[in-house]
């Protein structure tokens, strides 16, 4: 069994890729939860949400969350009688916080809404958030501490990071059915970390103690496929944030991020002059194009990361 680690769009892209290539049975992908709020009396999931709707085929490539061939009505009636319109929720993706709201106040478990959302989506393979209990990234910035959405959306990325705060990781237990996978005979072949921000959609998931336990079980390799590019992200504000807490905003910044608990490097061509360099603090690496314009790429960098994570599986 592989574990998948995903985050947001960058997340969704890779475990789309990875459910190409893998079975059912052979893949397992953990969601961050950090992003998750309560918005409108609604629980809003936003990671979960852009894999299902990625996984799902649904989801709008343009923007990366949300669904495609949405409609506003709802969001257009409620601005009009002065309602919150700065996240927007659309029509059809409103029918997903409605659903998921309902059945989380009947006292079921996110894990449970989670895994019957898919199904209801066609996804065969397990989607599962990093745990079933609070957790919520806060952003310290130079105007205070923001909860995350009202940094991502409403403050569009704009303030300096200064920090993170995930309240409730510290006791955050990982979610059922992956505390169930750990304790089975289904052993754990290695980590997949997509190419997520490692701040706010991987670093959440990480301060879950018990999965941050599994990345750094000597027997579980790890392989991370970069999110930096050529010195700047793919999508998000990565290299912003990276700049803002005094990091080299190149792939070398990224695997110093990571340290030792990475132990294979998937990299893009563009940065190919770095191999060599991370390849002397004794990480697997391997340089391909990263870059998953279409799901055929997004199957081909799956397969070059569960090829590295092979190869490392065997040392
Ligand atoms: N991101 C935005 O930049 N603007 C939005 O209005 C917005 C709405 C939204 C609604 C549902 C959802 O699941 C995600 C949404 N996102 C929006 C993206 C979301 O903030 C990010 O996907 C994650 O929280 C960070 O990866």
């Amino acid at each position: 069994m592989i574990l998948a680690l995903a985050g947001g769009v960058g997340g969704a892209r890779l475990a789309q890729g990875l459910v190409q290539v893998l079975g059912a049975d052979e893949l397992t992908i953990v969601v961050n939860v950090g992003d998750d709020f309560e918005h409108l009396g609604l629980h809003v999931s936003p990671d979960l949400d852009t894999v299902m709707y990625t996984l799902g085929g649904v989801h709008n490539p343009e923007t990366g969350w949300g669904r495609a061939g949405e409609t506003w009505a709802f969001l257009d009636a409620l601005g009009a009688i002065g309602g919150d319109t700065w996240f927007r929720l659309g029509d059809r993706d409103l029918a997903v916080h409605v659903e998921r709201t309902r059945r989380l106040r009947s006292g079921d478990q996110l894990s449970g809404v989670t895994a019957d959302l898919c199904r209801a989506f066609g996804i065969r393979h397990a989607v599962i958030p990093a745990t079933d209990d609070r957790l919520r990234t806060f952003v310290d910035t130079d105007e205070g501490e923001l909860a995350f959405q009202d940094y991502f959306v409403r403050r569009r990325c704009e303030p300096v990071v200064r920090g993170f705060r995930f309240d409730g990781a510290s006791t955050a237990r990982v979610a059922a059915p992956l505390a169930a996978l750990h304790g089975s005979a289904a052993r754990i072949e290695g980590i997949v970390l997509c190419p997520s921000n490692p701040w706010l959609s991987v670093a959440p998931m990480l301060a879950v103690p018990a999965l941050a336990a599994l990345l750094d079980a000597p027997d579980i390799p790890v392989v991370a496929v970069s999110p930096i590019v050529g010195g700047a992200a793919v999508k998000g504000p990565a290299g912003k944030i990276m700049r803002e807490l005094g990091l080299a905003v190149d792939v070398t910044g990224v695997v110093a991020h990571y340290g030792a608990r990475v132990n294979g490097w998937v990299i893009d061509e563009r940065d190919r002059s770095h191999a060599g360099t991370i390849a002397t603090t004794g990480h697997g690496v391997c340089v391909t194009d990263t870059m998953m314009t279409s799901p055929a790429r997004s199957a081909a960098l799956a397969l070059e990361a569960i090829a590295l994570l092979r190869t490392l599986g065997r040392r």
